[in-house]
């Protein structure tokens, strides 16, 4: 059997299947099979493909990448033309775009590399329009910006599956799951108190279809099996989104109200086209992104408030550093920050150490 009918049958079963207490922690280990098996189908397709076909490789670029992901003709390059410095090709037909164009926006001190690509069909990441690779694009991307126009704002729910497809978790954070590999002694899974689906059993039993058999692991919240996989498998991008509704100007505030009222999403309503609520759109996207600001110190002068150097949030001074100049980390003896993030202002940190904003950071080579 090769393993596309293998994954139909485990499926059949799970069809079959009722959903329980009881039978969770059989549906768990049928999940891990499943999962276990598209692995080593993708490992296959990459090997077969050798180099040419790989998803999508564009270099990142500036201070976080956010791709713009929507239906043909939602209006993409339009607003990637009217926030960046780049100018990809516009059209009143479908698939104007064919490959991903990189531009920069920049906002508050911040450079943004914005990536549009072409549009996304249902199915695509199965190999519909211009597919997977392009798909792929998104990989890299720190925030998605989910587009639709007025005509077709019920289409967000498809888009976001045609990711999940592929691997990415749109507004979902990784589960707090720490697994430790261990010489001997089994898995051993700490006490999972107050969960609905899992039980100790069943993570046993999913790790060992995982070939974890000699670790520790503690979980902390009330996660689902799909959870539990989606950590074990790796490759998985956790990515926050914001949803966009483009073509305003086309319907009255009435109808926008009523969108508002009646959508499971909260969305920022523009015209890419006439440059309305632009602005805002831009703020909400720095807002999203989480950025924090460093103010750089040289040994001995004052720190430098005018331009901050800007940085995720969650940064390490590592991150810093390696921002500030390339081979700094190689010549660097101590860090000494003053600020939010430590108790007393220059207080000797570690590269691991996470700055916050408004840092005040000297770093002594
Ligand atoms: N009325 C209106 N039309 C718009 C607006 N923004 C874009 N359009 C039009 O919508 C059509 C498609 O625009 P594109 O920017 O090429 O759309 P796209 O999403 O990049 O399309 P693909 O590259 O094919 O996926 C063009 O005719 C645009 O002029 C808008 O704010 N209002
Ligand atoms: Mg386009």
């Amino acid at each position: 059997m090769g393993i596309p009918e293998k994954i139909k049958a485990i499926e059949e079963e799970m069809a079959r299947t009722q959903v329980n207490k009881a039978t969770n922690r059989h549906l768990g280990v049928l999940k891990a099979r499943i999962a276990r098996l598209k692995e080593q189908q993708e490992e296959r397709i990459r090997k077969s493909r050798g180099k040419v076909g790989v998803g999508y490789t564009l270099k990142k670029d500036g201070d976080a990448t956010v791709v713009l992901l929507g239906l043909p003709s939602v209006g993409k390059s339009t607003l990637m033309n009217h926030v960046t410095n780049s100018n990809s090709k516009v059209g009143a037909y479908d698939f104007t775009t064919v490959t991903v164009e990189p531009g920069i926006l920049n906002y508050k001190g911040a450079r943004i590399q914005v990536l549009d690509i072409p549009g996304i069909i249902r199915d695509a990441s199965k190999g519909r329009g211009l597919g997977r690779r392009i798909l792929s694009a998104t990989r890299s991307a720190d925030l998605i910006l989910v587009m639709m126009d007025v005509f077709n704002p019920g289409m967000r729910e498809m888009l976001l599956d045609e990711i999940r497809a592929i691997g990415l978790r749109p507004d979902e954070t990784r589960p707090d799951i720490k697994i430790e590999k261990r010489g001997s002694g089994g898995v051993v899974v700490t006490d999972l108190i107050g969960m609905t689906e899992m039980t100790s059993a069943g993570v046993k039993d999913v790790l060992r279809e995982y070939r974890y058999h000699n670790s520790r692991v503690v979980i902390r919240e009330d996660i689902t099996y799909d959870q539990l996989l989606d950590v074990l498998m790796k490759n998985r991008v956790y990515v926050p989104t914001l949803t966009i509704i483009n073509k305003m100007e086309m319907v009255d505030q009435s109808y926008l109200d009523e969108l508002r009222e009646n959508a499971d999403y909260d969305f920022i309503a523009i015209s890419a086209d006439n440059d309305l609520n632009l602005e805002a759109l831009k703020e909400e996207i720095f807002r999203k992104l989480n950025f924090i600001r460093i103010y750089l110190k040289p040994k001995g002068e004052e720190a430098d408030y005018e331009e901050p150097l800007i940085i995720r949030n969650g940064a390490t001074v590592e991150d810093i550093a390696d921002k500030v100049h390339r081979k700094l980390k190689k010549d660097l003896r101590y860090t000494r920050i003053w600020g939010p993030s430590v108790k007393f202002g220059g207080q000797k940190v570690g590269l691991n150490h996470n700055a916050m904003d408004e840092d005040v950071i000297t770093f002594f080579t």
